[in-house]
């Protein structure tokens, strides 16, 4: 644990009180929401109710927990092809945001709250702050990006529930950034750990110390990030670094994040049921065992999902956490089933690379993935800062790192890649989610 968390008393919000329900009573608590959810569905979403008489399936037939897996699944193509209100379930005039995600190709998908989802996504973002161990009194910038992304506004509204101080300062301006965390004394930043790396980065130029600054927490997320991108970030800037889950499609940040344990992310249960699928059959798997993050709406009303697909790998972890929550938790997830790029053959995932690399002292976490084809073959460039100090030293302690870190991304990956060592600044810099793989295969 971190020194300067030491002194604040972990999870003293009220609100966070639901996350010790007995289990008993939070499993009759789902069971009931999710029976009004479906029937809420059904009655108002055209598509769900045609799938359940597809399945032959009416509400009443949900009759316990297990009966979930009945039910059929949602998928983004879904939210796409009923663009843009096709799936709400509650009248405009019930409805008070509207969040859209902007999605690589066409048309954003749209995402709808009423003025009692955007309460529940509040509460359970004060509960995600609370298990962050901030508090009242605590400083809270926000640098995920304000609009229609669910970020900042997310963020925001819990930080403000929680009767913090907020700072919304929105993605981007990092020199801004840096002068406001120590001009206002910030004691927590929410953002992307890439953005925050960025920022880590730029203090360093600006000659300001992080670890000299009264910052004692990170709630990073919006995209994947591993073990060894924690270390590195905590030990550059001596704060304790959380990790903070969420998609729109659900709600936003907030449907899970980590206590101060960090063994696993805390699912706020009592509003999103987890299950976990073999990605390729849809079959449900046990508890301890990897597939893909299915999640349904418990509470949501302007736009119920009922076992939406995240595409999210990652397990149940089983057992009770020592902190004593009674809420399941997930895994950290490191990757998507849609993101497995296939090279001659070998399934990889941009997570190992940054395992492999961060492995390594000398590389900075700032890596991208060019992906290539010459004569019908996929080639694989992974490019790597360095040091400045790296590329100043004689040319023989490059050739040693460049060979180090061949032979760890040749160990995690089971295939040979070409890696190239670049300049420091030399890969551009996200404000939000970091972009990690530049694929130029022309067909
Ligand atoms: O990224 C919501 C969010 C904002 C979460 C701020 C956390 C903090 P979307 O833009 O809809 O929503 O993207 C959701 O991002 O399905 C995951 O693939 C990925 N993702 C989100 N949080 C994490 C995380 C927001 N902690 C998609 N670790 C999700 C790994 C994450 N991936």
């Amino acid at each position: 644990m971190n020194s300067k968390l030491e002194t604040c008393a972990a999870d003293c919000h009220p609100a966070s009180v639901p996350d010790y329900t007995p289990v008993p009573e939070l499993r009759q608590l789902q069971l009931k929401r999710l029976q009004a959810v479906v029937a809420r569905a059904w009655q108002n979403v055209a598509l769900f109710r045609s799938r359940m008489e597809e399945c032959g399936l009416a509400p009443e037939d949900v009759r316990s927990l297990e009966d979930i897996a009945r039910l059929p699944f949602t998928q983004k193509s879904d939210l796409r092809d009923n663009y843009p209100f096709g799936l709400f379930a509650s009248p405009m005039k019930d409805v008070v945001r509207l969040h859209a995600s902007s999605g690589t190709t066409g048309k954003p998908i749209v995402v709808a709250y009423t003025k009692e989802d955007v309460d529940v996504w509040t509460s359970v973002l004060v509960r995600c702050y609370a298990s962050c161990g901030l508090h009242r009194g605590d400083i809270i910038q926000i640098a995920y990006g304000y609009g229609l992304f669910t970020g900042g506004l997310g963020a925001h509204y819990g930080a403000e529930g929680l009767g913090a101080v907020v700072v919304p300062a929105s993605g981007g301006h990092a020199d801004r950034q840096i002068m406001l965390m120590k001009d206002f004394g910030v004691t927590a930043m929410c953002c992307t750990p890439t953005y925050f790396l960025h920022l880590l980065d730029r203090a360093d130029e600006l000659g300001v110390d992080m670890k000299k600054l009264p910052l004692r927490a990170g709630v990073f997320g919006a995209e994947p990030w591993t073990e060894s991108m924690r270390k590195h970030i905590e030990e550059r800037s001596n704060i304790e670094a959380f990790d903070i889950f969420g998609l729109s499609e659900i709600i936003g940040p907030g449907v899970g994040c980590e206590c101060r344990r960090h063994q696993g992310l805390h699912i706020f249960e009592d509003h999103f049921y987890p299950e976990i699928v073999d990605p390729e059959t849809g079959a449900p798997l046990p508890d301890g065992t990897e597939g893909e993050l299915v999640l349904t709406t418990l509470s949501k009303q302007a736009m119920p999902m009922i076992r939406y697909r995240t595409h999210d790998m990652t397990m149940i972890l089983p057992g009770r956490c020592e902190c004593g929550r009674t809420l399941r938790r997930i895994g950290r997830i490191g990757r998507r089933s849609d993101d497995m790029l296939i090279i001659r053959g070998v399934n990889v995932f941009p997570s190992q690379v940054e395992t492999a690399l961060l492995a390594i002292e000398g590389a900075l976490p700032h890596y991208q993935i060019v992906l290539t084809r010459a004569q019908g073959l996929d080639q694989m460039e992974v490019q790597v800062e360095v040091t400045p100090q790296m590329f100043n030293d004689k040319i023989g302690a490059l050739q040693e790192l460049h060979k180090k870190l061949q032979g760890s991304l040749d160990r995690v990956l089971g295939i040979r890649v070409r890696v190239s060592l670049v300049e420091t600044n030399s890969i551009e810099r996200s404000e939000g989610k970091a972009k990690r793989v530049i694929d130029r295969r022309t067909s």
